[in-house]
């Protein structure tokens, strides 16, 4: 015993030492943080940047939270969380910086390359071919969104993957993207946000389903101006949420108080609850509380608007750094000095950090004014150019706008002389540089893009059985399953009785409840469930019931997955398929096409829009060797229309964007899609006796569009044309009517004025009559062409 004293001695010593170094290091990151909140704003209130959001107040909590992210983990947060990118290594603060000038390099803003606000972090998840990295050895951060709320919906999914690994059988296709589902999800919400539906969704959804999610509220009293009281029942979320608490022998999730000063009580609480996630897959919420906000919410604007004077004195009182120095030294870890020491290093630290960011974005503009106004002094003659040149020129902060908005005035004189003709070849050049840096990566643009996707038609065998449609999608859902173990689908009725039309029936039983399952009635977080999932690099096919219901899951469609990676400039992709069906059946919220608000809302996302299920399950196929996020609309009415069943079920493809020409004529060209494709041609078969012949064109994708202007052509050949669909008027058949007008330049071979012919402008009545009168019908069609041939 004696003889192992001194090694005792010198082991406690150690970790003594580890222990004062880590919490050393800790402050360290605090202080590091807040300068940088600082320094941020004078950049904003000096006009170096535009906005700025800061996490001041939040810095201790972070730290602590950070300690307990490990590799393999995701995190889904918001705009208050740089003290956690610092701590867990996956941003520095020259980085924030960069982001904070919108620095459009990605190597200088890895996050977003400038397209975001400061403080909307994200790390890359997919390589330039758009393959999925290791994702179990690197940290991983979804991007962030500024809809308040709009990260709880993906990290339902992001959590809910490690579920659906751990119960799988995992093959060694997943090594990369899971530890046996040990990662954590660590969400992140200020408290005024958890008012959003988004937030008792996700949080209802990750009880029932028991998954690993670790959502931390940072509760700073305040949403901008208002106060809890207003927010809140009883104006504390962990109070409101008591019924959520898991008990013995039932699902919930577990609830946990904290004080966001508290250092050492929030570590101490931290640490075997996180690890409790890990091991069992219960969900937590970890309501930290008295957290201070010194700076206010952002640069627009100063909190002593709205904070009473007792309360910006109690901020000042518990302000965390403060609380964690004092804690520090009455625990004799380090004294004054050395804290001050460490405070002085901080503030040097993040002024260089700056100074650096700053050069790094100034410096490629700095050489375009440098190239520009040497390219405009070769202009000699012409002192207005040299007056353009001389104002480029002494910008001390100039854009890369400044730049092309000088070149452009000076071609406005431009002469066929050697300069000006340098100087447009200089302006093609950058204006093709900004195209990459604003407008790219929308949709994957390498191997991944979907549009690579050729056509493979589908064959029949002699004996091809005719069948209901729905039998058609049931059969390729089946071969799909059996050969792609990346595939997953659920949504409301969409497991034991295998979905609302019978595509999945007896799926399950096959496949089992981890691939196929019912969800409750939240497409919300339906959607946001398959976006986390198709992060995390599965394949999955989450359903909205019907198209009416859309509108419930449209907010993270269009906020999250359609921007997923244009906002990441193609770091993160969200393979995602949003199965649906609508266009037609009966009364008001089963039988809309919303078609208008969809492309509106959904640029990032592909539409799909086939005619039948023979279609569909050729446009799934195509979609499924891409990486962009789908809606695939199937026409609600023909699930029991009969159908061919091609042989070569999986392999097919339907191209996106390629329209079919499904019967060729010389007189009108009629333009259309989806369910009243078969109204088009039952109308088309009554003109053709009255010698009228239709051209019609199935569209089969509203995003793309018609890449090979197919209809143009045939416009050329038949001069009149109609664009029919059951959209509201001015909605998708008004978005058709402007492609093929102005992009293919159809308004050159209109012999009469070419028409759209749509449903009404409300909602479609009930019963048959109901639809005659709310949708273009047969006779509505017949007396359209008749009066474009007679015009
Ligand atoms: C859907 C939506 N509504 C409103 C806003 C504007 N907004 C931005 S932050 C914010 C307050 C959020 O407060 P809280 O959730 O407490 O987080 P904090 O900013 O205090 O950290 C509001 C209303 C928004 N971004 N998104």
């Amino acid at each position: 015993m004696e003889s192992n004293a001194p090694d005792t001695v010198l082991q406690e010593k150690l970790s003594f030492d580890n222990f004062r170094k880590e919490i050393l290091k800790d402050y360290r990151a605090v202080c590091e943080s807040r300068e940088a909140s600082l320094l941020g704003r004078r950049e904003v209130l000096t006009g170096k940047a535009k906005f700025g959001i800061f996490g001041d107040g939040k810095e201790v909590a972070q730290v602590a939270m950070a300690k307990f992210f490990k590799p393999g983990d995701f995190r889904a947060g918001y705009y208050r969380d740089q003290t956690f990118m610092f701590a867990s290594g996956l941003s520095t603060v020259e980085q924030f910086f960069s982001q904070l000038y919108a620095d459009p390099d990605i190597n200088n803003d890895p996050f977003s390359a400038g397209r975001q606000m400061n403080s909307h972090f994200a790390t890359k998840f997919v390589d330039e071919n758009g393959d999925w990295l290791d994702l179990v050895n690197s940290k991983n951060v979804s991007s962030d969104m500024a809809p308040t709320a709009g990260q709880m919906p993906r990290a339902l999914g992001l959590a809910y993957a490690s579920k659906f690994f751990r119960k799988y059988d995992a093959s060694d296709d997943f090594k990369h993207l899971t530890n046996n589902g040990n990662e954590v999800c660590f969400c992140t919400i200020g408290e005024a946000s958890t008012s959003e539906g988004h937030f008792w969704e996700t949080l209802n959804a990750a009880g029932v389903l028991q998954v690993p999610l670790a959502v931390f509220i940072w509760d700073d009293g305040y949403g901008i101006s208002v106060p809890k009281q207003y927010q809140t029942i009883k104006a504390s979320i962990s109070t409101a949420m008591q019924g959520f608490q898991k008990e013995d022998n039932t699902n919930g999730i577990n609830i946990y108080k904290l004080k966001g000063w508290d250092y050492a009580g929030m570590c101490e609480i931290l640490e075997p609850a996180i690890q409790n996630i890990r091991d069992t897959h219960i969900p937590a919420l970890f309501h930290v509380d008295e957290v201070t906000q010194p700076q206010g919410h952002s640069t627009s604007g100063s909190h002593e608007r709205y904070k009473e004077y007792e309360r910006l004195l109690w901020e000042k009182e518990w302000d965390c750094l403060k609380q964690m120095k004092e804690w520090i030294i009455a625990n004799t870890l380090a004294d004054g000095d050395e804290l001050y020491e460490i405070e002085m290093g901080a503030k040097q630290f993040v002024k260089q950090s700056r100074i650096n960011a700053w050069a790094k974005y100034i410096d490629p503009i700095k050489k375009q004014v440098k190239k520009t106004t040497a390219l405009l002094q070769k202009i000699k003659y012409d002192t207005s150019i040299q007056d353009i040149s001389k104002e480029l020129a002494t910008n001390h902060e100039p854009l890369r706008k400044d730049v092309i908005k000088a070149i452009s005035t000076a071609l406005l004189k431009s002469t066929n002389s050697p300069a000006f003709i340098e100087l447009k070849n200089y302006y093609d050049e950058l204006m093709n540089e900004n195209r990459e840096i604003f407008n790219s990566h929308l949709y994957n643009e390498g191997p991944k893009s979907t549009l690579h996707i050729s056509e493979i038609k589908p064959t029949y065998n002699e004996d091809a059985p005719v069948i209901n449609g729905y039998e058609v999608l049931n059969r390729y859902f089946n071969k799909l399953f059996e050969s792609n173990n990346k595939v997953v689908a659920f949504g409301e009725d969409l497991g034991m009785i295998g979905d609302v039309n019978q595509g999945f029936s007896g799926l399950q039983n096959k496949f089992g409840n981890n691939r196929i399952f019912d969800t409750g009635i939240r497409e919300l977080s339906i959607m946001g469930q398959g976006i986390g999932m198709a992060l995390r690099g599965l394949r999955p096919i989450a359903e909205i019931q019907y198209l009416d219901y859309l509108l419930y899951g449209l907010q993270p469609l269009s906020d999250d997955a359609a921007t997923t990676h244009y906002r990441t400039k193609g770091q993160q992709s969200v393979p995602l398929i949003v199965r649906t069906r609508g266009h037609r059946l009966e009364g008001i919220w089963h039988s809309g096409s919303p078609m208008g608000m969809i492309l509106g809302s959904l640029r990032g996302m592909y539409i799909c829009v086939p005619r039948n299920m023979v279609q569909a399950a050729g446009m799934y196929n195509t979609l499924l060797q891409g990486n962009d996020p789908a809606l695939m609309i199937e026409c609600l009415n023909g699930y029991r229309l009969k159908e061919k069943l091609p042989s070569n079920l999986i392999e097919y493809t339907v191209p996106l964007g390629i329209p079919e020409i499904i019967k060729e004529g010389t007189d009108i060209t009629m333009v259309t899609y989806g369910s009243i494709t078969r109204i088009v041609q039952e109308a088309a078969e009554i003109l053709e006796k009255l010698y009228i012949s239709c051209e019609i064109i199935d569209v089969q994708t509203l995003l793309p569009f018609d890449r090979e202007h197919k209809i143009v052509a045939s416009l050329k050949k038949t001069s009149r044309i109609i664009f029919i669909d059951e959209d509201v008027p001015g909605g998708a058949a008004a978005f058709m009517y402007n492609r093929v007008m102005e992009e293919q330049g159809g308004y050159r071979w209109v012999d009469v004025a070419p028409r759209t012919l749509t449903g009404k402008d409300h909602r479609p009545s009930y019963g048959s009559d109901g639809d005659y009168f709310s949708k273009p019908n047969v006779e509505d069609i017949i007396m359209t062409a008749k009066e474009m041939m007679e015009e």
